[in-house]
């Protein structure tokens, strides 16, 4: 049996969205961040020795990383679907992107998160650096998003299921508007259109409305 370990507000809604997209039978089972440091509770640290959201379980397997939890959902279960194969039109992009989420994009903006923590001043020109290559990465995908509905290209691939939290749900733990950037914010809304997406949301963290524009007040 398939169990998604969810923690509540975080990396792990690809999870579920993905077995949504990919019509899964999956087990979800939700755990509530501590409330003394937002960390994951103990039980959730004892699944595995990095304790970090997402978490699978297969039978005996344990597995962690969101993108290693994709590769291997949709390589064992999901007939390849969602992914983009060699050969076929996407195939680089669908790469690029896939790894551009959490090898480029959410450590950019954890680094601002951190720097701003450390001293928000113009002084800090640490700051100053990780806010232009902010920018940058921005830019790239706005300029992406206006070639294509999709990171990957017309279809929804898991390229973007890597992506969207950076975009969302992240923006409740380092608030950043999206103004700026009108192709992203439409695909927000093509992705929030999505019956899969929108099931995953309600059935994993159902008191949070997805972020899906400008931000909450
Ligand atoms: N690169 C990892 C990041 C995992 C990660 O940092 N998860 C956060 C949630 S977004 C977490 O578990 N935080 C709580 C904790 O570390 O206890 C992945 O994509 O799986």
């Amino acid at each position: 049996m398939l169990t998604v370990h969810y923690l509540g507000r975080s990396q792990s809604e690809r999870i579920v969205w993905l077995c949504e997209e990919l019509g899964l039978d999956y087990e979800l089972k939700r755990y509530q961040r501590r409330a003394d440091n937002r960390l994951a509770p103990p039980e959730y640290k004892a699944l595995h020795p990095m304790g970090a959201a997402p978490i699978l379980t297969d039978g005996g397997l344990v597995l962690g990383e969101s993108g290693a939890i994709c590769e291997y959902l949709i390589q064992s279960y999901g007939h390849g679907r969602l992914a983009v194969k060699r050969g076929e039109p996407g195939f680089a992009a669908y790469l690029y992107w896939f790894h551009f989420a959490n090898g480029t994009l959410q450590p950019a903006i954890l680094q601002v998160r951190y720097l701003e923590r450390v001293d928000p001043s113009d002084k800090n020109v640490l700051l100053q650096a990780a806010k232009d290559r902010f920018q940058l990465i921005f830019s790239t995908l706005e300029q992406r998003l206006g070639q294509e509905p999709y990171l990957a290209g017309e279809a929804l691939t898991a390229a973007d299921i890597m992506t969207v939290f950076s975009l969302t749900t992240m923006r409740l733990f380092k608030p950043y508007e999206l103004s700026p950037w009108p192709n992203i914010l439409a695909y927000l809304q093509r992705i929030g259109a999505r019956p899969a997406y929108r099931r995953a949301m309600q059935k994993a963290d159902p008191d949070l409305t997805p972020v899906l524009g400008a931000l909450p007040e």
